[in-house]
Order: C-alpha cells, then sequence, then structure tokens
C-alpha cells in the first residue's frame, strides 16, 4: 500500500499548496509557495517519459486509489489533488509536467509582503493630482478647434504601476549604476506628462502643446513616446504594441552583452516594459519570450497592465487573460508574480477556510470582472459573492461601500511593491508581473472599466466634479461649470510636503525618468588603412559584393580603436554571407559560452560560442535581430557607448517583413548599417517567389531615416560605409541620425580596383560617371546600379560593336538618395520663389550630357523612376517588377528584359525615335538577340551561395 494512500471517504487535508487552478483550497496561510516549483520544473528542462514499471502492483494501487478518489468526490476534487501532486512534485525535482497555472489570487502570501518603505499617503496624494492634471490636458486637446485626442483611461488605470517604480524603483541616470531602462506603454504618455509637470519639468504651456507638434513647436508634446520628436524626453518608442515587449527583450540582451564584452559595467542596471494586457496578443509581444529565459535574463521585468480590455472590449472575455499568461510566460521559463487583490481582500482571503472565494475567484470570467467595476457594490455582492453561500455570509456585515472598496491589486501601492521587489531580488530568470487593474480607474461610473473607455477623451461636468472629488483637487464648481475645455490643471508647488518628498525619492533613485541623453563619446573612426583592401578589387578573380562587403567588415572590425564597437548580427545566413569566418576569431555571443563538443572543432571556420563573443546571433528571428540591431545603434545614447551594428540578412526578410521596427528603430535614433544580403529579383537563382527581393530598397525610401545604397563594386561600398561611419560618428553639425541599407548581391563578378579619378561625391550623392564611351557615334547614356552594372557594360560593347552607339555607363549608387536631393531642392525653390533657384545635384550632373538614358537595376522599376522627373533626357526604365521565380540568373533577366541586350534593343528604340539610328534598328536587334527568347539570355554568371 502506498504510503500516501487514505481512505477516501474521509476529509483530505488541504494540501495547502497556493497556486492550484481551480477546485477550492485551503486558508492563505496554510499554503505553501511555489517558489522552489518555480526554479525548478521548467518546460526548457524537458522530461523522461520512458521509464520503466519497477512496482506494477504498487503502481495498480496508486491507480486504483485515485479511481475510489473520482467516484467518491468527482471529477474535480481529483484535478485538485492532481494538480497539487504535481505542482509538490514540481517543488522536490522530480520530472514531471510543470503545473502551468495557479490560483486566481495574489502570487505573493500578504504575510511575506515586505514593509512599504514611502509615504504612502503622500505619495496617493501626487498620485491623484497627477491622474487629475493627465486627464485635464486631454481633455483641453479636446477644445472643439483643436480636437486632437488622446487617451485618458489607460494611464488612469496603471499610474500605481508606474508611481511605485518611480517612487522605490526606477534608477535615473545619475545613479551610480548607470540608471534603469523603462520602455512605458505608448498611449499612457500624458501620465508621464502630467509628472514632468510636477517635478517642475514641463510647464502648463507644454501641457497644452500636448499632440501639436507644429503649431505649439517649443511647447510641444508628441502624441507617444517619440525620442525623435522629443529628443531630451523619450528613450524608446513603445506606441506600435509588440515591438516594446521585443526591444525590452533585446536591450536586457544588450545590457548583457556589453557587461561580457568589458565595454561597460551595466550590472546596476534593470530593463522594464509596461506593456497592455490586449498588446499581449500580439505575436511579436510573446514570440522572443525563451531568449528571455535562454540567456537569464533577469535584469528584465515585464509589467503586464491587467485590465482585462484593449480598445473595443475585453481581451477574453469569456476566459482569463491572466491565467493565460501565467502558463505562457511559466511554460517560456520566466518567473511569474500576480498581483490581482488589493490589501482589503487579505481578511476575506484569511477567512475562506472552505475555499468557496477562491473558487469563485477562478471561476470567474474576465467578462465579468470587468461588469462587477462598471456596476456597483450592491451588484458585485449579488453577482460575485452571492454566488456561494458561504462567500454570501463572507460579506454580509459588509456595507455595500466596502464590497466596492475593494480594489484590484495593481492599484495597492503595497501590493506593487511586494512584487517589484520580488522581482528584483529574484535572480536567474526574467519576471513579468501581470497586475490586475481598472481601466479609468478613478475616472468615474461614466468611465471605469467601461468598454468604450479607451477612446473617450471628454469629460461632462458631472464626470468632472465626481473626478475631483475623488482625487480631491482644490477647484470650485464655478471653474468646473464654466468653459469645459478651460478646466485648470493643478499644481500644488514646489514646497509642498508631496512634491518636495516626490523630488527627494526622484533625487535619491538618481533623477527624472524618461530622459533621453547623447553623451558626446567620441569615437575613432577607422583609418584610412581598413578600406585599402576593398579598394583594390578583387583582381582576376570574381567576387560577389556580399563578399566584397564582408571582407571589408572584417578589415574594419581588425582596426585596433574602432573594431570592437562593431556589432555584426546575423539571423542564421552566416555561412551564406561568408561570414562564418567570424566564428572562430569573433565568436558567437552566447552568455553561458560553449559547454558542448562542437562537431566541427577541428574545423578551421569551427562554430564557437562564447561570452565575449562580439557576433549576436539571434538565430532565425528577423525581428529579434532587427531589436538587436535597435538596442545596440541607440547604444551611443542609451550607454553613451557608441556601438555599431551591422545587421546582415536575406534582403527579402528585412523592409518587407520587419518594417515596422526600421521605422521604430528611426523614432529612436538608431544608427548603424543594414545590409540586404542576396538582393536582386534575378541574382539569388534557385531561390524563388518568396526569396526574390526587388523592392526593398523602394519600401526603405519611405523611411526618412535610412540612406539606401545599391553598390556595384567594393570599392563604392568602402565609400559608403566611410561615409555612412563619418555621417553617423563624425565630427560635423549636421544630423547624425541614420540608418544605411546597402543591397548586396551574391552574384561573383569582376570586382575592378577604384578608378584613380573616382567622383567620390557622385559616389555619396548617388551617381558617377563609370565609363565613357570609346567610339564616336549617336550618344546614349547607360544608367545602371548594383549588379546591374556589370551588364551595362556589356551593352556598351554591343552597342559600339554592333550598333556604332557611343553608349556611356554610369553607376546609380542610390537612386533614394538622388531622389531625396532633389525633391529638396524642389522644395526649397518652392519656397524661395525670388531666389536662385536650387539644382538638384542629377539635374546637373546631366547638364551637359547628351542622348536618352536607360536605366537599369535588378530592382522594380518603381527604384528609378523616383528620378526621372528631374532629369531633362529621353528616359526608359527597365526593372524586374512582378513576383520572382527560380531559374538561372541569364534566363531570369532574359525574361524580365533587363539583361545586356534589352538594354541594348531599349537604347535603339530611344534613339530611332530621335532619328539617330534606323527605324528598323529596334526589330532587327530583337531578332538577332532572340529577345523573345528566355533561353537566348547570356547576362548572368552561375554561382555563388544562396
Ligand atoms: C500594432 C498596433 N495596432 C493597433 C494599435 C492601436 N491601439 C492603441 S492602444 C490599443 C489598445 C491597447 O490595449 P491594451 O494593450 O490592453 O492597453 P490598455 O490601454 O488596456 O492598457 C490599440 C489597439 C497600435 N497602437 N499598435
Ligand atoms: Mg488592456
Amino acid at each position: 500500500m502506498p504510503a500516501l494512500r487514505r481512505k477516501v471517504n474521509e476529509r483530505e487535508p488541504s494540501l495547502a499548496i497556493q497556486g492550484h487552478p481551480t477546485g477550492p483550497t485551503g486558508p492563505l496561510e496554510k499554503r505553501c509557495t511555489v517558489t522552489q516549483a518555480d526554479n525548478n520544473s521548467h518546460i526548457l528542462s524537458g522530461l523522461t517519459d520512458n521509464i520503466l514499471d519497477k512496482d506494477p502492483e504498487e503502481t495498480s494501487e496508486w491507480i486504483e486509489s485515485f479511481d475510489q478518489l473520482v467516484e467518491a468526490h468527482g471529477t474535480e476534487r481529483a484535478q485538485y489533488i492532481m494538480r497539487s501532486l504535481l505542482q509538490r512534485a514540481g517543488a522536490k525535482s522530480v520530472g514531471v509536467p510543470m503545473v502551468t497555472t495557479s490560483d486566481y489570487v495574489n502570487t505573493i502570501p500578504a504575510d511575506q509582503e515586505p514593509e512599504y518603505p514611502g509615504d504612502e499617503q503622500l505619495e496617493r496624494r501626487y498620485r491623484a493630482i497627477m491622474r487629475w492634471n493627465a486627464a485635464v490636458m486631454v481633455q483641453r486637446a479636446q477644445r472643439p478647434e483643436i480636437s486632437v485626442g488622446g487617451h485618458i483611461s489607460s494611464f488612469a488605470g496603471l499610474a500605481t504601476l508606474y508611481e511605485v517604480g518611480q517612487n522605490h524603483f526606477f534608477r535615473g541616470k545619475d545613479h551610480p549604476g548607470g540608471g534603469d531602462q523603462v520602455f512605458f506603454q505608448g498611449h499612457s504618455s500624458p501620465g508621464n506628462y502630467a509628472r514632468a509637470y510636477l517635478e517642475g519639468r514641463l510647464t502648463e504651456e507644454d501641457l497644452d502643446g500636448f499632440r501639436q507638434e507644429k503649431s505649439k513647436e517649443g511647447h510641444a508634446l508628441s502624441s507617444y513616446p517619440h525620442p525623435r520628436l522629443m529628443k531630451d524626453f523619450w528613450q524608446f518608442p513603445t506606441v506600435s504594441m509588440g515591438l516594446g515587449p521585443m526591444n525590452a527583450i533585446y536591450q536586457a540582451q544588450f545590457n548583457r552583452y556589453l557587461q561580457n564584452r568589458g565595454i561597460k559595467d551595466t550590472s546596476e542596471q534593470h530593463v522594464w516594459a509596461f506593456l497592455g494586457d490586449g498588446e499581449m496578443d500580439e505575436p511579436e509581444s510573446r514570440g522572443l519570450l525563451q531568449l528571455a529565459a535562454n540567456d537569464k535574463l533577469d535584469n528584465l521585468t515585464f509589467v503586464v497592465n491587467c485590465n482585462l480590455q484593449r480598445l473595443d472590449g475585453p481581451v477574453r472575455g469569456n476566459g482569463k487573460i491572466v491565467q493565460e499568461l501565467e502558463a505562457f510566460f511559466r511554460g517560456a521559463g520566466w518567473h511569474v508574480i500576480k498581483v490581482l487583490w488589493g490589501r482589503e481582500w487579505d481578511p476575506l482571503l484569511a477567512k475562506d477556510d472552505s475555499g468557496e472565494l477562491v473558487r469563485i475567484m477562478n471561476e470567474t470570467l474576465d467578462g465579468d470582472y470587468q461588469t462587477y467595476k462598471a456596476e456597483s457594490g450592491a451588484f458585485v455582492r449579488e453577482h460575485f459573492f452571492g454566488r456561494s453561500e458561504v462567500t454570501k455570509e463572507m460579506v454580509a456585515d459588509m456595507s455595500d461601500e466596502d464590497i466596492w472598496n475593494l480594489r484590484r491589486g495593481g492599484h495597492d501601492y503595497r501590493k506593487v511593491y511586494a512584487a517589484y521587489k520580488a522581482a528584483m531580488d529574484f535572480k536567474g530568470k526574467p519576471t513579468v508581473i501581470l497586475a490586475q487593474t481598472i481601466k479609468g480607474y478613478g475616472l468615474g461610473s461614466s468611465f471605469e472599466g467601461r468598454n468604450a473607455t479607451h477612446q473617450m477623451k471628454k469629460l461632462t461636468v458631472e464626470d468632472l466634479k465626481q473626478f475631483r472629488d475623488r482625487m480631491r483637487i482644490p477647484v470650485s464648481d464655478e471653474q468646473l461649470e464654466g468653459d469645459l475645455y478651460d478646466i485648470p490643471y493643478y499644481h500644488p508647488g514646489p514646497d509642498s510636503p508631496e512634491i518636495k518628498y516626490m523630488l527627494e525619492r526622484r533625487k535619491e533613485l538618481g533623477g527624472s525618468l524618461p530622459l533621453r541623453q547623447e553623451p558626446s563619446t567620441k569615437v575613432h573612426l577607422p583609418s584610412d588603412d581598413a578600406y585599402k583592401q576593398a579598394k583594390k578589387g578583387s583582381g582576376k578573380q570574381m567576387a560577389a559584393t556580399t563578399m566584397a562587403f564582408v571582407r571589408l567588415l572584417k578589415d574594419l572590425m581588425r582596426d585596433k580603436e574602432f573594431g570592437q564597437r562593431i556589432v555584426p548580427i546575423v539571423p542564421d545566413e552566416s555561412r551564406t554571407f561568408g561570414m562564418d569566418a567570424f566564428f572562430p576569431t569573433a565568436k558567437i555571443y552566447n552568455p553561458a559560452g560553449q559547454n558542448y563538443l562542437s562537431v566541427d572543432r577541428d574545423l578551421f571556420l569551427s562554430y564557437k560560442e562564447s561570452p565575449q563573443g562580439q557576433l549576436l546571433h539571434p538565430g532565425i528571428n528577423e525581428a529579434g535581430a532587427t531589436a538587436a540591431f535597435t538596442a545596440a545603434g541607440t547604444s551611443y545614447a542609451t550607454h553613451g557607448e557608441p556601438m555599431i551594428p551591422f545587421y546582415v540578412f536575406y534582403s527579402m526578410f528585412g523592409f518587407q517583413r520587419t518594417g515596422d521596427s526600421f521605422w521604430a528603430a528611426a523614432d529612436q535614433l538608431a544608427r548603424g548599417f543594414i545590409i540586404g544580403a542576396t538582393a536582386g529579383r534575378t541574382t539569388l537563382a534557385g531561390e524563388g517567389l518568396q526569396h526574390m527581393d526587388g523592392h526593398s530598397p523602394v519600401l526603405a525610401g519611405t523611411n526618412p531615416a535610412v540612406r539606401h545604397y545599391d553598390p556595384a563594386y567594393g570599392y563604392e561600398i568602402a565609400h559608403i560605409i566611410k561615409h555612412g561611419l563619418w555621417e553617423m560618428y563624425g565630427d560635423h553639425d549636421g544630423d547624425h541620425d541614420f540608418m544605411y541599407y546597402l543591397t548586396v548581391y551574391n552574384e561573383p563578378l569582376p570586382q575592378p580596383a577604384e578608378p584613380e579619378d573616382l567622383d567620390v561625391e557622385g559616389v555619396i550623392k548617388g551617381l558617377y560617371h563609370l565609363k565613357a564611351a570609346e567610339i564616336d557615334g549617336p550618344r546614349a547614356q547607360l544608367f545602371a546600379s548594383g549588379v546591374g552594372v556589370p551588364w551595362a557594360l556589356e551593352a556598351q560593347e554591343i552597342l559600339a560593336k554592333d550598333w556604332s552607339v557611343s553608349a556611356d555607363v554610369w553607376s546609380v549608387t542610390s537612386w533614394n538618395e538622388l531622389r531625396r536631393e532633389a525633391k529638396e531642392a524642389e522644395h526649397y525653390n518652392f519656397l524661395h520663389p525670388n531666389e536662385e533657384p536650387k539644382v538638384p545635384f542629377i539635374t546637373e550632373r546631366l547638364a551637359n550630357v547628351e542622348g536618352p538614358i536607360v536605366a537599369t537595376s535588378d530592382m522594380a522599376t518603381l527604384l528609378p523612376d523616383q528620378i526621372r522627373q528631374y532629369v531633362p533626357n529621353d528616359w526608359a526604365t527597365l526593372g524586374a517588377d512582378d513576383f520572382g521565380f527560380s531559374d538561372t540568373r541569364a534566363a531570369a533577366r532574359r525574361y524580365f528584359k533587363i539583361d545586356s541586350h534589352s538594354m541594348v534593343v531599349r537604347t535603339l528604340q530611344l534613339l530611332a525615335k530621335r532619328g539617330e539610328v534606323s527605324k528598323d534598328a529596334p526589330a532587327q536587334a530583337i531578332e538577332k538577340y532572340r529577345l523573345l527568347d528566355v533561353n537566348a539570355g547570356t547576362s548572368g554568371v552561375p554561382g555563388g551561395d544562396a
């Protein structure tokens, strides 16, 4: 008989484990915590399922015993016992599936809460004032002639979550450890502004500039956290749901990376991310949790504001978002802390010997929880406590008001403090705090918990009065009854006890947050030596531009002073790009090092992981790689340590897949290099529709912070990168905040040495004269970019040989930059009609250039067409529109009509139209080169990895 076997008709004493998912639980003080189970049973550690049954008889007794339990007490009771046993097994390090959810109660029992270290009364006083000012700011911005909107309810609900952090945890930049990094929830920005106002960082005039960024310039506040628009205030853009969680994870990883590489001591810097429960439905919010667990990022805390609502309505009306997130995060290896109930519930839970209260808490759906707080105490009595005689009795002595005042945990300073402290103290895992709150808390009955509350921006006189009374703001009825859009802000004055206390707290913690700074750390840019090799070309060897880039990167990394600042980032394609050469020397970053015997350890280019590794390898994970790029590319501001990311990836999976992250990176003023390797719609040869990128430069062109280049040769790449580094980190008065996007290819082609008289300005501005015609004849101009250039050179020869046409070849290094500059000139001329008009660079360069232009690239025609209006010459574009496909490069180019012979025919057509060659020449050429036959194409070299 198993030792633990008991008669099933005896009443079981509670197994006393806090955190079982359903069924009755014992009183709080009898439950033991799950901390140890939390530590040991982790889905990542794997399970053994092939253990032999050594004692079948004993096993069957256990099973029989269980069957009797089900029969006597039903499935619910059996479920409780089973889960409790599983949980206990986890605590005893017995390998069984972990229990992923716990009861719908606070993870930290009341008797284990630490003392609250602050003056709660004072803290609540200025929290109330912040709530008032934040709402008034939005209200004033709703003045009919302005009506620029804003959110009131989200901050009202999460004020406590911010304030406990601001008063006791978030370290500012003056802290000796360097300060924390806090990702504030985007649409709760009114709360940050309201605090900054009380702290004396913003004035009333500033608050009145909310969302009027141009019309109130100098006193404008951006709608959401936009560092680009408020460079001295916001650090992290968060409002595009899902990007904040990703970026926070990679920020925490990057902090550790800097630490491990010996660049900066970040051991005292913590990353906090405030997220919405609705936001957690974004795949980006959940998709990268594993990295944080694998890297043991205990320098990271997520706080999910579980108001159970998103914009339209409940997040999980029919379910429980907190429970779902608990299971999800725990399964991903995170430490989970739930803060669900305020202190007023503690005595009730302590009395809950039968477990009925916890049962009801467990069983109540989110949709109902939301409704309770939009109703009344009487309603809660009837619909919540009234569901069981025991619980009804429990609150019999309480008034409806007392019941109404039973708070949710996320509004209780003590409960939130306990959770934050536990998160900071916990080692070995990242922590998520799931805090239950009410959306629109304190705003009165027309806001609290209403489905429409997210979008509500205006308070009525009645709302305002109710709100004023609850917040105890000294504003008279008359002031509220006048102009509804002239409701006064309230500041108790810098010498009031609450403000003095508040400022003192921040001073002690290292100054105000959020705060963005750009410490002026000088970067020693690489010496000219680093670029020497790239300018030499590849001699007789054929080399793809991807390879030319990688060689240059290697040379830059060798630079004594500068090299260590480079952060190469590759999502699992290093071998494709020839970057496996970095493995043995630069090594792949892994905080755990390499604890296994590497299969290729004897090879020269063996896979090498190290805590000091320089290469960030996020796995097959472009989203994470872009987040890593963002963290590295903003390190100059976040850490005062300029680091230069070179993020290398399949170009198709860049701007198309992670465009929004690049947009956020631009908002965050990231600097660095984005390398779209294996670019082009014909160049990848065998990879097909989903890989052949002909449009990323067009997408990149829509991001104002991105300079795109489509270089043809290694020496062009050298000049572009050199210029890029100077633009980002050189000593000049211009804008430094750019990301350079280079498309490079994998087609092995001759890499010539840099011409002696290279027009470097042209390379940077987007176009230079590469090769003059060698004969006299009708004049034409061949423009080409990237991998199109060598074929334009071939077309030049064919035009001369077969048609006596004198064509020049131009390498267009950047269609986008040519357009950008031309647009700027055009805009200037528009606004300065009486001044000497500016001539765009492209127009000026072509002033004396004769003949029609045929512009070709491996990309969509939209790319070259951008500059057409600035070019006086006749013009034709050849490009690769439509989906890509797999074939040989020669066949694909012939199909799209972007090969040398297509360039020849198109040139002849333009010349024929001008009467400079015979009218029949184009048709003859089509015939001669069998232009309609894809098998007759010859413009393409086989080989090159993909
Ligand atoms: C990617 C993206 N989609 C949609 C939105 C619009 N939006 C802003 S806030 C919001 C609701 C947020 O709900 P939740 O995350 O629960 O935050 P809460 O306000 O409830 O704290 C939505 C849909 C957005 N900002 N980003
Ligand atoms: Mg929500």
